[in-house]
């Protein structure tokens, strides 16, 4: 397997989630900033919405969409737990923790990094950044909620969808969005943290 990830953005999860997989797979880093990284050029062809993460299967199949990545992933490596057994209601509780993070937490503070893109008008560019701080917040207040008194957001075992969420949540110091309010989220971000699985990605990824 083939993973294609640009460092600290959300493909960082896809790439903590094979590394805890224990599954064999490259992972191969994509600099944005750099045009001349041939990688860029390569990624922009295999994927024309010109979004990373994208995996490369064994079978030569491409995903390029998160939620994808690590549920195929998660099943290649069952005794893991990555996910819940396919068809039992637990399963069905660690997607909506996937899809919590990848169509809600993703957008709504993923979104910040995109504020000038909607206009250039400076007062249109404030009030799209205070909608999306808002909804921010407002994610964070129920997911500090939903937190209480668990190490993960499925209890006691990591998932697939710890990986996701620790990314898009650790993109609040970059976007201004304090987590002190927060604390049992940022116990939580310091838990998933200290996994070596988490620490490893971190270090080759350049973000520590
Ligand atoms: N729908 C895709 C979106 C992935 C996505 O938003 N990727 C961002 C990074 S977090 C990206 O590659 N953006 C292109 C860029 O930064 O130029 C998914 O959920 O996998």
């Amino acid at each position: 397997m083939k993973l294609y990830y640009s460092a600290g953005s959300c493909s960082t999860s896809c790439h903590i989630t094979l590394e805890e997989s224990g599954l064999k797979y490259e992972a191969v880093a994509v600099d944005w900033d750099n045009p001349s990284d041939p990688n860029v050029a390569l990624v922009t062809k295999l994927n024309p919405l010109g979004t990373l993460p994208i995996l490369i299967t064994d079978e030569g199949a491409q995903l390029d969409q998160n939620l994808a990545i690590h549920a195929y992933v998660a099943d290649k490596a069952p005794r893991k737990e990555l996910l819940p057994p396919a068809g039992s209601v637990e399963r069905a509780e660690a997607l909506n923790w996937l899809s919590f993070v990848c169509s809600d937490l993703h957008k709504s503070i993923g979104g910040l990094f995109g504020v000038k893109s909607y206009s250039e008008d400076p007062a249109v560019q404030a009030a799209v950044r205070g909608h999306l701080v808002d909804k921010s917040n407002e994610l964070l207040t129920y997911l500090e909620a939903r937190l209480a008194g668990k190490d993960y957001l499925m209890d006691k075992v990591f998932t697939a969808a710890d990986a996701y969420a620790f990314v898009v949540l650790g993109w609040c110091q970059w976007l201004e969005i304090p987590l002190t309010p927060y604390p049992t989220i940022q116990k939580y971000l310091a838990r998933v943290a200290a996994r070596p699985a988490v620490a490893k990605v971190l270090k080759e990824e350049g973000l520590t």
